[in-house]
């Protein structure tokens, strides 16, 4: 930096010197008025001193660095802007690939699938919902959830016991409560509709099973007759003649054993027009469940129970299995209570509880 001190008649004249010495990049840095120095300076005009300042200027090598640096430094930044473009390019291209692949629903669609909906399924549900309502963001919450409620009460088939039904059969995998269940709804049978009800247990391999259902005909004093092999399903039906209702008990076969199956198979093809009920755990899998609807399809069950919906938080299984078979649901019991803990199926109710709208049984 060059720096050089000017002393001028006034200030226009100082910037006409600066510029001619030190050139238009010159700057003045101060300024300032002065005397001459003695009595002369006393009765001179006072004068202005001027400071100004230029930078040297850059040697020729000097120049070709800053010049070669500049030129780097733009390149820089053109990659980097072009990086930043592609960048934002990508992500805007991701996050509108989420959302076409997750779909406007997406949220909804995780709360089915939290409640143990098959995703097939609720995949479906809500591409419906989809196509008959445009898109998410022109529906509420509270709307969008009352259209999903219709829709899984239009899926979940329920219905009640036809009046003309006598004989009820109870099948399923073992432990479900198919024994809980018939005794709860011979209890029901007896004392609210003042029918006359017999028991048939062919539940020949569990020898504590049969001990079950006869001590609880002993309490009630319900007639029970128990059947060993298909031949004798005939005669046990004509010793209950009389009676106006006859639940039969079937012993827990592992669904995974098709002769077992096979078995009951023969045993249920002796009932006259039976009411068949397929009792399933609400706490079963959804992949066993599909499996054991599967196996049981040989005893021709008509119906479906579900049982132990106490034990359990989501639901998804229910609607899962009554939308995979054309069956309706008739019965859910919801304890181990003889004979409170059991409920006609309810679409209205079973759907709230599929949804989580409704959290306890
Ligand atoms: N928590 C609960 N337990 C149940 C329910 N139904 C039956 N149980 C219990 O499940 C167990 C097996 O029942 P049981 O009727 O013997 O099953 P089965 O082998 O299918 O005849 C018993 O301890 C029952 O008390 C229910 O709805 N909720
Ligand atoms: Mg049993």
């Amino acid at each position: 930096m060059k720096i050089k001190k000017y002393c001028v008649e006034n200030v226009q004249e100082g910037m006409l010197q600066i510029k001619k010495e030190l050139g238009p990049e010159a700057v003045i840095i101060d300024s300032r008025k002065v005397r001459e120095k003695g009595l002369r300076g006393f009765f001179a005009p006072v004068k202005v001193e001027i400071t100004a300042a230029v930078d040297s200027p850059p040697s020729p090598w000097q120049a070709t660095a800053t010049r070669e640096r500049d030129f780097q430094e733009q390149k820089l930044q053109g990659e980097l802007s072009e990086l930043k473009q592609l960048v934002n390019q990508l992500v805007n291209r991701q996050q509108k690939q989420n959302i076409e692949e997750k779909g406007p629903f997406y949220r909804w669609m995780q709360r089915l699938i939290e409640n143990d909906v098959a995703p097939a399924l609720a995949q479906q549900i809500l591409t419906e919902i989809h196509e008959d309502f445009a898109v998410e963001n022109a529906l509420s919450d509270e709307v969008i959830e009352l259209i999903l409620l219709k829709k899984v009460r239009e899926r979940l088939r329920v219905a009640d016991l036809p009046d003309t039904a006598r004989i009820l059969a109870f099948v399923g995998p073992t432990g479900v409560g198919k024994t809980t269940t018939l005794a709860k709804l011979a209890a029901r049978f007896a004392l609210y509709h003042n029918k006359q009800v017999g028991m048939i247990t062919i539940d020949t391999y569990r020898i504590g099973a049969v001990e079950q259902l006869r001590t609880y005909a002993d309490i009630t004093g319900m007639p029970i007759e128990v059947v060993m092999t298909p031949k004798d399903m005939p005669r046990a039906l004509e010793r209950l003649a009389d009676r106006e209702l006859i639940l039969v008990d079937t012993a827990g076969r592992n669904s995974k054993n098709s002769m077992q199956v096979s078995e009951l198979a023969s045993f249920m093809a002796g009932l006259p027009t039976p009411e068949i009920f397929l009792v399933l755990s609400a706490t079963t899998k959804t992949k066993d469940l599909y499996r054991i609807m599967a196996n049981f399809a040989k005893v021709n069950f008509n119906k479906l129970i579900f049982t132990k919906l106490d034990e359990t938080d989501t639901f998804g299984v229910l609607l899962n299995a009554s939308s995979s078979t054309s069956l309706p649901m008739t019965y859910v019991t919801t304890g181990q209570n003889v004979p409170d803990d059991l409920e006609g199926a309810n679409a209205e109710r079973l759907a709230k509880l599929i949804l989580g709208v409704e959290q306890h049984v």
